[in-house]
């Protein structure tokens, strides 16, 4: 028996875990008490790590398809096939007839952090998707927008805030997002136990709901008018004060003269919050010393999720709480370089190319991936005939995925990278599984960033590599040497020479590669990334600052201090400051004010996330799928007396995208009109894999979502607000 420490990655709070490993199986996981930022705090995901990794399901060697059944073969075959499946497609129609979808778990990896941009630019493909269209784009958008570069996402302070409105977001049971925080919760009751509070607006009474000390119902799909509303009634009542921020923010008056037209009087019908509450937020909001607002995946995956993204911040900026301790403020991780200067760049651009078949803007490299199944279905020049997906359950987790499911079947040729063989995978031709997380080393290149305390942690692998599996580094890299036309006998090590050097080059540190640490490829990348960053020692320039080495002695992690100020050098702007008006932002606004009249009587249908599951993949795991049915579709008393719907009786939802079937739980917990059902399941399909997951599969939402509304600045998916039809079965 021995202990190893590693943080979990599982979801966005990055909690550290002390593993128990025995005979090279990890059979127990807790929290790790002595962690710097998570402090022995772990859930039930983060429990089940070792079951998770000792998944009998799980995929340890490569499958192609032969006959139409799935068969293990060697490393070596299945990069042969591979490149035999896609050589002939890219000769004849060209790079954009493959298409990539990139899914969540590449923001959990170090190879997703470091290997997937050299690999789609080696695809040199336009047709580029990502989970990022089901998901955050409205934010980069916005933030892109208002400080000059899509991932400068401001966070809210949690831990030195007095007052938080927080909107679409159940960090009870998702542990945060865009706002990594182990233990969101305890940090949630921290505000109300130093005197403070936090108010939720949901169209359900979430766990997060429960604690908080006020909780609005709000009609979903309508938190921008809510926004403005409070926007309005800053100006109205003169409450704005822009405090530190005054000289480094351009167009007030511009967003002034835009939420004229939004008072409470006029959005309280649409929205369905009181106009006197709405006109206490405001007061609330402005009256706090330290007060934040924070939106999440409710307001961004709605019709208007860019500008509702878009009011958030301009709240934060307007009651002077952008960049102020206590408020929405810009972490600095250790992977990262500050940037120095008065504030001013390029700023952001989106639109650079356009997508075939709908003409989408290309927003960050991507399209919608509500298009993808456009792209494939389609004829003509630039037509999607190959497929490669990496993380990514799109089956389940996207608009329409019902037809999605029928597109992939039609394909000429398809290949993941996926650890098991399931809704979106079983259409592979070859499926490429990487090394369980035991067997690789750790590091959020994504979500340092978004930390709501500064602090850094490396977790080497834990158990020793399994001698015929091959890490994600090396399955990317030998994908983007094929794919660039180098051959499927290419060793890994050639393109992770060329990263390394290029990583040294960039930092302006090409006399230093001798210096360079790591046992692993993506070890060497992270200690030049984290020497020449933000606190690093500079290959001995800095004493005493971050390397790889310090990281590994210190695994429970290394905590960087509270959030610092960083306006203006944080900015990227053509102006130099945070550019609060933006001519796109202006347009959507109106448009906002057009649909102020349209009918809200229909039905609607959201999602919601359960602490035990994690979007579609960790329903194989027993511990967390055991007891009572959660795919249920949750209605309110009132609309289940009206449709003649029973508690525990199937019902029949249809909308303009599919139907199904679910099972009615009656509850107060959704309000009136509103209906819930959570993603990820549908786990019934033929040619799966998941022998856990099938004996509970629960319904697919995204059959019912439609892929033909999208928010049309970020390209974003509408996942919740669906209007559907509810009858009895
Ligand atoms: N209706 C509705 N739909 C939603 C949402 C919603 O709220 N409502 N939420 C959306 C959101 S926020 C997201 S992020 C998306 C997620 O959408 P996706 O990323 O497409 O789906 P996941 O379910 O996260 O699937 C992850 C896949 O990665 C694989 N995987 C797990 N670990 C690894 C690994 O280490 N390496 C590799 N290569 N693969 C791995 C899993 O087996 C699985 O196939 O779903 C979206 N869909
Ligand atoms: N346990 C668990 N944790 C997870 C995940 C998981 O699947 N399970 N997924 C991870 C991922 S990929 C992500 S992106 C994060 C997401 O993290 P969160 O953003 O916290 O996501 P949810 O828990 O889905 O909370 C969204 C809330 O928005 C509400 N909502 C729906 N429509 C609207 C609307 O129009 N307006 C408002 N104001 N609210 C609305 C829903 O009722 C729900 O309570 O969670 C991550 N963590
Ligand atoms: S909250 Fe997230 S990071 Fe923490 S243990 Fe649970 S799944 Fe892992
Ligand atoms: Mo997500």
């Amino acid at each position: 028996m021995r202990t190893a420490y590693r943080t979990c990655p599982l979801c966005e709070a990055a909690c550290g875990l002390e593993l128990t490993i025995r005979d090279d199986h990890v059979v127990a996981a807790r929290g790790d008490r002595e962690h710097v930022f998570s402090q022995g705090f772990v859930c039930p995901k983060g429990a089940t790590f070792g079951q998770l990794t000792d998944d009998p399901d799980r995929l340890r060697r490569p499958l192609v398809r032969r006959d139409g059944r799935h068969v293990e073969v060697s490393w070596d075959e299945a990069f042969a096939a591979v490149e035999a499946g896609l050589r002939p497609i890219l000769d004849e129609y060209g790079r954009d007839a493959l298409a990539i979808y990139l899914g969540n778990p590449n923001a959990h990896t170090m190879a997703g952090g470091l290997y997937v941009t050299p690999l789609v630019k080696a695809a040199g493909s336009r047709n580029v998707f990502s989970a990022s269209t089901v998901d955050q784009m409205p934010k980069h958008v916005s933030s892109g927008y208002l400080f000059g570069h899509p991932l400068t996402i401001p966070v809210p302070d949690l831990d030195r805030t007095d007052f938080l409105l927080i909107l679409g977001a159940n960090p009870w049971e998702s542990n945060g997002s865009l706002a990594t925080a182990a233990d969101f919760p305890g940090r949630l009751k921290a505000i109300q136990a130093r005197g403070g509070r936090f108010v939720v607006v949901d169209p359900r009474r979430t766990r997060t709901a429960e604690h908080a000390d006020e909780h609005l119902f709000i009609r979903p799909g309508t938190d921008a008018y809510l926004l403005f509303g409070i926007v309005h009634t800053l100006f109205a009542e003169e409450l704005t004060d822009l405090r530190d921020l005054t000289g480094h923010v351009t167009g007030v008056e511009t967003v002034r003269e835009l939420a004229r037209a939004f008072a409470p009087e006029t959005v309280t019908a649409a929205c369905g919050v009181p106009a006197g509450r709405i006109r206490e937020l405001a007061r609330q909001l402005a009256a706090a010393d330290r007060a934040a607002v924070y939106g999440r995946i409710g307001t961004c995956t709605v019709e208007f999720g860019t500008l509702t993204s878009w009011l958030v911040d301009v709240i934060n900026v307007l009651t002077g709480n952008l960049d102020r301790p206590g408020g929405a403020m810009f972490p600095l991780a250790a992977h990262l370089r500050p940037s120095s200067g008065s504030g001013t760049g390029r700023g952001f651009t989106v639109g650079r190319w356009r997508s075939r078949v709908r003409g989408f803007p290309e927003v960050k490299g991507e399209f919608p991936v509500a298009t993808l199944a456009d792209e494939i279905e389609t004829a003509g020049d630039g037509q999607v005939r190959a497929v490669l997906t990496v993380a990514g359950n799109p089956v389940l987790s996207t608009p329409n995925s019902g037809r999605l499911d029928r597109a992939l079947g039609g394909l000429g040729f398809m290949v993941s990278v996926d650890p098991y063989l399931n809704e979106t995978t079983r259409h592979a031709d070859v499926v490429l599984p990487p090394l369980e997380s035991t067997r690789k080393g750790h590091y959020d290149f994504s979500f340092l960033g978004f930390a709501v305390r500064n602090f850094a942690a490396y977790s080497p692998p834990v158990l020793p590599p399994d001698p015929g599996g091959l890490d994600e580094c090396d399955v990317l890299a030998r994908l983007t040497l094929i794919l660039s036309g180098q051959g499927a006998q290419t060793e890994a090590a050639v393109l992770h020479a060329r990263l390394l050097s290029a990583a040294l080059a960039k930092a302006g540190c090409s006399d230093k590669a001798g210096l360079v640490r790591g046992d692993g490829p993506a070890e060497r990348l992270l200690d030049v990334a984290v020497r020449t960053g933000a606190y690093g020692d500079g290959f001995g320039d800095r004493p005493g600052g971050l390397s790889l080495e310090r990281l590994l002695e210190n695994p429970h992690g290394i905590d960087l201090g509270p959030l610092q100020p960083r306006i203006p050098a944080v900015l990227k702007t053509p102006s130099g400051t945070v550019e609060l008006c933006v001519p796109a932002l202006a347009d959507e606004s109106a448009r906002l004010l057009d649909a102020l009249d349209r009918d809200r009587d229909q039905m609607v249908l959201i999602g919601r996330r359960h602490l035990r599951s994690n979007n579609s993949w960790m329903h194989n795991v027993p511990a967390l799928v055991k007891g009572r049915d959660r795919c249920t579709l949750q209605v309110h008393p009132a609309d289940a007396a009206k449709l003649d719907l029973s508690d525990g009786e199937p019902a029949q939802l249809t909308s303009r995208a599919g139907a199904l079937a679910a099972t009615v739980e009656v509850t107060d917990r959704v309000m009136p009109g509103v209906v819930s059902l959570p993603h990820g399941w549908g786990h019934d399909l033929p040619g799966v894999r998941l022998s856990v997951a099938a004996a509970h599969p629960g319904v697919n939402s995204n059959v019912l979502t439609d892929e033909l509304v999208v928010d049309p600045l970020s390209g974003n998916g509408v996942l919740n607000g669906i209007p559907v039809e509810i009858k009895p079965l």
